[in-house]
């Protein structure tokens, strides 16, 4: 496969037989790379296509709140394959042992999956790999530049990757190609239709966060939502982007992490669209340089979830604060049920509970209180990650564990002067929040909510 953004994890023999894409991070039929690969193959073999997802009864700390929103895009997924003649088939339970028998009963010659730098995403892919005797290509669907691409090593920060990504720009942002209608049919459909309001009460998750419902899962509503911004939104976003008051961020976080946009259709459209390039640099510095630089932490540092990913500089400091007296500390239910002394804190922590989506300039200071507030670095990144991925619909992703080690350990950051507790960490404080929105009306905005 000449393609770039593509890579083969397996080698295997050229048998005839179908082809499958073990759909898992980009959920979505427009726009997806690993989807056209696969059919590319598909086509070239004259077989037919299926695409599966492995449904797992617990994932990291999510529960009703992100698997209602997933299931409800598989849903659409699921509909909008049919209509280019592609069954979708839902296994339940781990990949390494739902998959491999699919794989096997149905003699599949080739197997593409799209790539996900997280350690369980991995590790399933490498489990399901020993398992199978055939080709196993992975497909960055989710970045514009692939990862392995962009860069051979874990970048230091921003400035470092920023210009390995311009220069790449003009090759992968490009127009992407439409999926055909698949002439070949799935051999006999026997799999029973999937009925998906069991599905969700089988799986044992944790059902005390509930949905949301000021936002709509899948790739219609998420076309929707990317228009809705670049019609009404964009022209605010460099100025007004790090006021939680102002509402001008895009909203597509929890979209772009189960994959129900392409963040290259988003770039393209901005880049087509809109005319100040004051906000289009601003907001493709986030979407492009930002998000990308996350897959690039979490696909070269093993430690992107724990303090031994820090730089070393972060580790030193901490370590030599580590005795400093914390004049406050909070358990991790007393963060969980926003009772500090601090009530933006509180109310940062509250719009994540009700809301699903802390506003992204609340999400630094929301951390770095944690690492203020907790006996080592250790617990606090234990416990932001923890909260983060319980409540947050976007939570559970690459960009999550780069922000919260560059919160609380420095990673992309450089260092800073000296203090207690933090060290060389930057430092956030409530007086300088103040002098950057209205406090008092972004509180009393979230305990209406
Ligand atoms: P917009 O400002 O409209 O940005 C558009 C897109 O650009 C985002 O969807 C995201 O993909 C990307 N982006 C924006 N800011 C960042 C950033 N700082 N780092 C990486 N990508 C960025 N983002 C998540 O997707 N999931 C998380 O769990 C998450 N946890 C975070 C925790 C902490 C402590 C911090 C400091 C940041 C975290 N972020 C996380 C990054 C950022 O806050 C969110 O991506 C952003 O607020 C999402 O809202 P939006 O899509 O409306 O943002
Ligand atoms: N991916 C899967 O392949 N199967 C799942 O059952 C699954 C559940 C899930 C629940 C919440 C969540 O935030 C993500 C989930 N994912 C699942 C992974 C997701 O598709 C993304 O790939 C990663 O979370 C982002 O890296």
């Amino acid at each position: 496969m000449e393609n770039k953004r593509v890579r083969i994890i397996k080698k295997g023999p050229d048998k005839k037989g179908p082809v499958v894409y073990w759909m898992s991070r980009d959920q979505r039929v427009k726009d997806n790379w690993a989807l056209f690969l696969s059919q590319k193959q598909s086509l070239k073999k004259k077989t037919p296509l299926a695409v599966i997802f492995c449904l797992v009864p617990e994932f990291l700390e999510a529960g009703l709140r992100q698997y209602d929103f997933m299931i409800q895009g598989l849903r659409q997924v699921e509909a909008d394959l049919r209509k280019k003649n592609l069954p979708f088939f839902l296994l339940l339970g781990s990949p390494e042992k739902v998959l491999p028998p699919f794989l096997k009963k149905h003699h599949v010659s080739a197997l593409f999956v799209d790539f996900d730098p997280l350690r369980i995403k991995t590790s399933w892919k490498n489990k399901v790999a020993n398992k199978v005797d055939l080709p196993v290509f992975e497909v960055d669907a989710h970045n514009i530049i692939p990862t392995w691409i962009s860069s051979d090593k874990q970048e230091y920060a921003a400035y470092t990757f920023r210009p390995k990504v311009k220069k790449l720009l003009n090759e992968f942002l490009t127009p992407i190609p439409k999926l055909k209608t698949h002439p070949f049919s799935w051999i006999e459909n026997k799999e029973p239709p999937i009925n998906w309001d069991n599905t969700i009460k089988s799986l044992h998750i944790d059902k005390t966060v509930p949905k949301v419902d000021w936002i709509h899962p899948g790739e219609k509503a998420a076309a929707e939502t990317l228009h809705e911004f670049i019609n009404h939104k964009i022209e605010k976003y460099d100025s007004q982007r790090n006021d939680p008051n102002k509402n001008a961020q895009s909203h597509l976080s929890p979209f772009l992490h189960f994959g129900q946009i392409s963040a290259q259709r988003a770039a393209l459209e901005i880049q087509k669209n809109v005319q100040d390039t004051d906000n289009i640099e601003a907001f493709l510095e986030e979407l492009i340089v930002r998000r990308e630089l996350s897959d690039n932490y979490c696909f070269y540092n093993q430690n992107y979830d724990n303090p031994k990913g820090f730089p070393n500089w972060a580790q030193k400091s901490l370590q030599e604060h580590l005795k400093d007296k914390r004049p406050d500390t909070y358990s991790r239910e007393r963060l969980e049920n926003s009772q500090t002394h601090d009530p933006l804190w509180n109310a940062a922590q509250d719009e994540m509970k009700k809301t699903g989506k802390m506003h992204g300039f609340m999400r630094m200071y929301w951390a770095k209180k944690i690492l203020e507030w907790s006996q080592s670095p250790e617990t606090a990144q234990k416990n932001a990650i923890y909260l983060n991925d319980k409540y947050e619909l976007d939570g559970r992703d690459p960009n999550g564990y780069s922000g919260i080690a560059w919160s609380i350990g420095g990673v992309h950051d450089r260092a800073w002067f000296n203090r207690p507790i933090f060290g060389k960490i930057r430092y956030m404080s409530a007086k300088a929040t103040e002098k950057k929105f209205d406090v008092k009306a972004y509180i009393s905005r979230i305990s209406q909510i």
